[in-house]
């Protein structure tokens, strides 16, 4: 067990009145144990209790080692994992339960009164796991330095010869080059008009002459999620192109400069959406400016407008204005911060100059 993260949590459990809790997400159980299990739709849960009380209780199919301090129970595809739980879990307790957990396992607890009362156990491992420690810190740093080595390649390869779609490809033979495990999530590579899209489905267009290039892209190193987006220029640009370009950074940049413990999500939104509004583009700036990032690739906690937590040391979260001209262009320069003591560092290192591929 990762003992500080458990504590952590265990801490909150208790001044949340939460003696008891069944995580159940991969990604927590993970976080907590440093074991990764992904155990389809059959159910893997771990158990944890203020007064110590640590249970996995898992499928013989998936296996696993001893996890120091956790007692390991096993169940066959031909037995009931829920009688199993009800024996584990205090019914006299309220009990915490992960937010994802399938709906058919909850309800067969709540129908056997398993528990004194059922909650969503999941922010306080959600809000835990916002704040990276030392271990995390460095791992992300490392996913992230993959991922600024893999987008200089990437840029290099591009060609008219080359869809949309062969570009993803070659970007998974990239990563795996370099190091990585996989995509974090499904690459984004949009070639002029279909990057106003900022969600676009990486199809079979060609680049073209005076096409801007927006790169969405994202490995994944022991666990851990990178994610940064480029927007390059094929051959040429023009000075409208070059115009909306200078603003996202501009917009990109300024928020950056904001991040600092205290200041509040909403105000690192409001630096980059003030950039693009004063300069008319408002409206085209459609979504949020960021998300935390770490295990998943979108963790719990969100730049945006509406959140107004403040940032703390170890949070780490995207930065990625956009602006998007439908039919015409779509711009988006995003890169990973980490909120240090006194400020902020930027984890992405790759260039946000201008670039034009000849
Ligand atoms: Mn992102």
């Amino acid at each position: 067990m990762k003992q500080q993260r458990l504590n952590k949590i265990l801490q909150e459990m208790e001044r949340q009145n939460i003696p008891q809790m069944l995580i159940s997400s991969p990604a927590s159980i993970f976080y907590l144990t440093g074991k990764w299990i992904e155990p389809g739709e059959r159910m893997l849960t771990l158990y944890i209790n203020t007064n110590g009380d640590k249970k996995l209780l898992i499928n013989e199919l998936f296996p696993v080692n001893a996890i120091e301090g956790v007692e390991l129970i096993w169940y066959k595809d031909t037995d009931e994992p829920i009688g199993r739980l009800i024996n584990i879990v205090d019914k006299t307790k309220v009990l915490g339960v992960d937010k994802f957990w399938p709906a058919h396992f909850l309800i067969k607890l709540m129908e056997r009164n398993a528990a004194a009362g059922f909650v969503n156990g999941s922010p306080i491992i959600d809000r835990t796991r916002m704040i990276k420690d030392a271990e995390e810190i460095q791992l992300m740093k490392d996913s992230s330095r993959i991922n600024d080595s893999v987008m200089e390649e990437v840029i290099k390869t591009l060609s008219e010869e080359y869809s949309e779609k062969k570009m993803v490809n070659i970007l998974a033979e990239i990563y795996e080059n370099k190091g990585a495990d996989g995509f974090s999530f499904s690459p984004i590579v949009a070639y002029g008009a279909n990057a106003a899209d900022p969600h676009h489905d990486s199809d079979s267009s060609k680049v073209q002459k005076g096409n801007n290039v927006i790169f969405d892209i994202g490995g994944v190193r022991k666990h851990y999620c990178s994610d940064m987006t480029r927007t390059v220029f094929y051959k040429e640009v023009s000075d409208e192109h070059k115009a909306v370009y200078n603003l996202v950074r501009e917009a990109n940049l300024t928020a950056i400069d904001k991040v600092k413990p205290g200041v509040r999500f909403c105000d690192i939104d409001k630096a980059a959406r003030d950039v693009i509004e004063n300069a008319g583009y408002g409206k085209y700036f459609t979504h949020r400016t960021g998300h935390s990032i770490g295990i998943e690739v979108h963790d719990f906690g969100d730049v945006s407008s509406v959140n107004t937590e403040e940032v703390a040391p170890g949070m780490i979260f995207s930065i990625e204005p956009g602006i998007y001209l439908s039919g015409d262009i779509g711009v988006r320069i995003e890169d990973l911060v980490l909120v240090t003591e006194t400020g902020v560092e930027v984890l992405n290192k790759f260039t946000k100059d201008l670039i034009i591929v000849k």
